[in-house]
């Protein structure tokens, strides 16, 4: 198992519901990597103290939610320069074409004023994080499936072209909350970069204001429950949330409402008290950033020894001399 999160903000509910939640249950199912992605946040200008201080806080979250470093492993991507090096040949593997169908680079540069080499190419070195450990599983939100099929598609070719090579992972996206959206604009993706503090959950926010979101999140002008996420999208959207955090699935906890104003009731109070534990292991984490230093250390030498094996393999097919 292996996924990433990039150190561009605080999480928001929907990194913790649509992937997050999932690296909690799977790293005892099998051997699980997490990886904080600080080479991908760079595809956007960051300041350096912000981007430090970013990093070390969702490590510090990581630990919260209950990525526990005795099972897992947990690293910094640039700790292990393995990523760039594979990074480079992926980039010589995949087609312009390819990365420019991706919708992730079209919604991200859009409206951008500077977009950079980067963030076009960042599939490759997404591939890259994926395909150094011989990744069978990659637990990621909904968003991320066209990155995961490009990643099969390079792994075929690339052992197509040189022979066996990598392992063709899969992606698994969560049942349920896959793609939570904005509460002011149900059409949105939640997400941690984005302006929006009206339609965004913190993880790490006052529990009163989340509370006071969720109650006034944009629903419709009809009065049914009914979970649709095409018609509905506000309404499903809570309804996907609120059944990512009861373990009930969405369709029956609809039968059970009425009215909105229940709904958004029942949602405020279950996600304050998903969060609130959350919250608690965070401020005790906080206080001790050494042990989490010492985390990352640990996690970038177990990566760095099976990067290094896979490496050489790469380098041996591609006919590169041996290190
Ligand atoms: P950014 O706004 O900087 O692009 P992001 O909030 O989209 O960041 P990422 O670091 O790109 O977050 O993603 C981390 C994980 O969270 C990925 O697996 C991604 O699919 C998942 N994820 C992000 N946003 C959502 C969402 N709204 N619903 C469900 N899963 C999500
Ligand atoms: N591209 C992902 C973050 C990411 C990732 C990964 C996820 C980078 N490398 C490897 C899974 C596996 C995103 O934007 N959410």
């Amino acid at each position: 198992m292996f996924s990433g999160i990039k150190p561009t903000g605080p999480v928001q509910l929907g990194n913790l519901l649509g992937a997050l939640r999932t690296w909690v249950e799977d790293q005892h199912r099998a051997e699980s990597i997490y990886c904080v992605v600080d080479l991908h946040a760079l595809t956007v200008p960051q300041d350096p103290e912000v981007l430090r201080r970013t990093t070390m806080e969702l490590a510090q979250l990581l630990l919260a939610v209950g990525i526990d470093p005795s099972v897992a492993t947990l690293f910094v991507q640039s700790d292990v320069p393995e990523h760039t090096e594979l990074s480079w040949i992926l980039e010589c593997t995949v087609s312009f074409g390819e990365l420019r169908r991706m919708t992730q680079f079209k919604d991200k540069s859009a409206d951008a004023e500077f977009v950079s080499g980067g963030l076009f190419t960042y599939p490759a070195l997404m591939a890259a994080d994926i395909l150094l450990y011989d990744t069978n599983e990659v637990p990621v939100g909904e968003d991320q499936r066209q990155h995961l099929e490009l990643t099969r598609d390079l792994a075929t070719r690339f052992n197509s072209r040189y022979g066996e090579t990598f392992v063709v992972p899969e992606a698994t996206v969560a049942r349920v909350a896959a793609r939570v959206m904005d509460l002011q604009d149900p059409t949105r993706k939640m997400s941690k970069s984005d302006e929006s503090p009206q339609g965004t959950i913190l993880v790490l926010e006052d529990l009163d204001q989340v509370a006071r979101k969720i109650r006034r999140a944009v629903t419709d002008t009809e009065n049914e429950v009914r979970f649709d996420p095409a018609i509905k999208p506000g309404v499903s959207n809570l309804l996907g949330v609120l059944a990512a955090c009861t373990g009930v699935a969405p369709q029956e906890l609809a039968s059970r409402y009425t009215q909105y104003g229940p709904l958004k009731a029942d949602t405020a109070d279950a996600v304050v008290e998903y969060l609130r534990p959350i919250q608690a292991r965070y401020a005790e984490l906080a206080s001790d950033p050494a042990g989490t230093r010492e985390v990352l250390v640990r996690g970038a030498e177990r990566a760095r020894e099976l990067a290094a094996l896979k490496m050489a393999l790469v380098r041996e097919r591609l006919g590169l001399p041996a290190r």
